[in-house]
């Protein structure tokens, strides 16, 4: 399988508040090395940089202002001479009366973003650039003929929505990639979203949207991250009614409710007949993940790649999250060997 990478990812690395206090994000740059790393051990296949894409191509997934936002977010913060990472404080909850942008960039951090969780420092740009760019490169790699491919994306995105970012997202790049799809002619894309998280920026793009099914296995959040989205009700709007499937599980579930959860993902997904498949592919899923509470053990990523493998559509991974450094490479390409047939 062609994997696409680049080292730009490096040029993000950031901070998160975890328990009141400021820490390095769990979100760092040696996950996408981790991954890399094991793409080569195990032999996966060649391994590419992406092509570098028109920052209109993000259009679509994305609102026009959201893209100039993320594009001059650093420079209008730095410009007040301040050489932190910025970070949002302030947010336009339910009760509060205006939605208009703010001019000033604290207030524009608070309007395109849904938590803290996402800081911004001076090669923020560039890599949420390239990591949009390698799910776009994927994509054209199944137009030009590939069965699957592999987008090595960091910072990841399906937290990121239509205007905001959040959750270590930027840019959707599952949702980058599957517009792209759609713009090039696709009549019918799914998105299968297998992070511990639920996808909440994929599902807020394509709510209301026929050409775009979402499905996602996540934990319920009642309880868990990001609490605000991810109910099994939630089902799409309009002409979506109906394309929106959450399936959240419980903290503690292991791979006998968690293969069910994805054997009726695939049902729905084969019902739909999508000419692609995007994986947002987080093994956050991991009993050894630090801040998540699902309980997959590392033979388990192999079935769900044999399982999506089944549904015999071109597929693009997408890396999304995924946190025990030591592992993530290890049952994220698991995933890739056992779609591939190879475990
Ligand atoms: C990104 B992805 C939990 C804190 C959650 C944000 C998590 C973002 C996960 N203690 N903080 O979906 O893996
Ligand atoms: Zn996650």
């Amino acid at each position: 399988m062609l994997t696409i990478y680049s080292t730009d990812h490096r040029l993000h690395h950031g901070v998160e508040l975890k328990d009141g206090k400021i820490a390095p994000s769990f979100e760092k740059p040696e996950r996408a090395e981790t991954i890399l790393a094991r793409v080569h051990a195990m032999g996966l296949g060649n391994v590419v940089s992406p092509t570098v894409y028109d920052v209109s191509s993000y259009v679509g997934a994305h609102s026009q202002r959201y893209i100039d936002f993320l594009a001059t977010a650093w420079d209008e913060w730095s410009a007040t001479g301040k050489t932190t990472q910025a970070l949002p404080l302030v947010w336009p909850v339910r009760g509060l009366p205006s939605i208009a942008e703010p001019m000033f960039v604290d207030g524009k951090l608070g309007f395109y973003s849904m938590d803290a969780g996402s800081p911004i420092n001076a090669g923020t740009w560039d890599a949420v650039r390239s990591s949009a760019n390698c799910a776009l490169t994927g994509i054209d790699a199944l137009a030009s003929g590939k069965h699957a491919a592999f987008a090595l994306c960091r910072p990841p995105g399906h937290h990121a929505g239509r205007e905001y970012m959040g959750g270590y997202c930027y840019l959707n790049n599952a949702a980058v990639a599957a517009q792209h799809c759609i713009d090039g002619g696709a009549k019918r894309v799914a998105i299968l979203d297998v992070d511990f998280h639920h996808g909440n920026g994929t599902q807020d793009i394509f709510y209301d949207r026929a050409d775009v099914l979402f499905v996602s296995i996540h934990g319920d959040p009642a309880v868990c991250y990001p609490y605000f989205a991810g109910h099994a009700d939630e089902q799409g709007v309009g002409l979506g009614a109906g394309l929106n499937v959450n399936l959240p599980l419980a903290k503690g579930t292991s791979w006998d409710g968690y293969s069910e959860a994805l054997h009726h993902a695939g049902k729905t997904i084969a019902r739909y007949a999508p000419e692609v498949l995007v994986v947002s592919l987080g093994v956050d899923t991991f009993e050894g993940d630090p801040i998540s509470h699902f309980r997959l053990r590392t033979p388990d990523y192999l079935r769900i790649g044999e399982t999506i493998a089944r549904l015999e559509v071109p597929t693009l991974f997408v890396m999304e999250g995924g946190y025990m450094v030591d592992e993530i490479g290890i049952n994220a390409v698991n995933v890739l060997l056992g779609f591939e047939g190879e475990a």
